[in-house]
């Protein structure tokens, strides 16, 4: 091979190589850039320190291993909490021997009048899987957040107080990730079928 040849081979093979190296780089860079697959860019939940209606600390960590049902309220709520803790029950007590599997979280948004006794007394009309959970307001407000729950506190005419909050139910897996709202516009066995998925 003549020399002028190698020093083109060797010009050729150096110009490959630098190509290479910025795919390389390319790759790299764009791999960095964008975000990995499945980041919670949406995250609702996480995690909490909340106390029963037994006065039990209560954490996500307790509920790690169940997927769980989640849903804001306080119990003088007129029409929509004590509706949709009645679907949730019907729910529970079509899961059967599968409602041990399973955790259903009714978290105050009221937690100056819902204290663990008042919530155990409005929970005894309700399914016994039902953990009814408050705290010191600042805890509960950054539950809430975590949820991206909307609450206020709207003053009635004749006095008193009432909450405004978001009613949507949440359905959270094992591991304690959200899954999707849990929707209560469907029969009791679509949505206990619903819930059997994620045992
Ligand atoms: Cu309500």
């Amino acid at each position: 091979m003549s020399p002028a040849k190698i020093r083109i081979l060797l010009v050729l093979s150096a110009f490959l190589a630098g190509l290479v190296l910025c795919f390389a780089v390319v790759l790299l860079v764009n791999g960095r850039v964008s975000p990995p697959t499945g980041a919670p860019t949406a995250a609702i939940g996480g995690p909490f320190r909340l106390t029963d209606q037994n006065g039990s600390a209560v954490t996500d960590e307790d509920l790690k291993g169940r997927p769980f049902l989640v849903f804001f309220g306080f119990t003088n709520c007129p029409d929509i909490c004590p509706t949709t803790l009645f679907e949730v029950s019907e729910i529970f007590r079509k899961l059967g021997p599968d409602a041990d599997r399973v955790g259903a979280l009714f978290i105050t948004v009221d937690p100056e009048r819902d204290t663990p006794a008042a919530l155990k007394d409005y929970l005894s009309s309700f399914d016994p899987h039902l953990s009814g959970l408050t705290g010191d307001p600042v805890a509960v407000a950054a539950v809430a957040k975590a949820y991206r729950v909307y609450f206020k506190k709207v003053p009635l005419d004749q006095g008193g107080y009432t909450m405004d909050h978001t009613a949507i139910v949440y359905l959270m897996d094992k591991q304690g990730r959200f899954v999707s709202p849990f929707s209560l516009k469907r029969t009791t066995e679509a949505s206990v079928a619903d819930l059997r998925k994620h045992l």
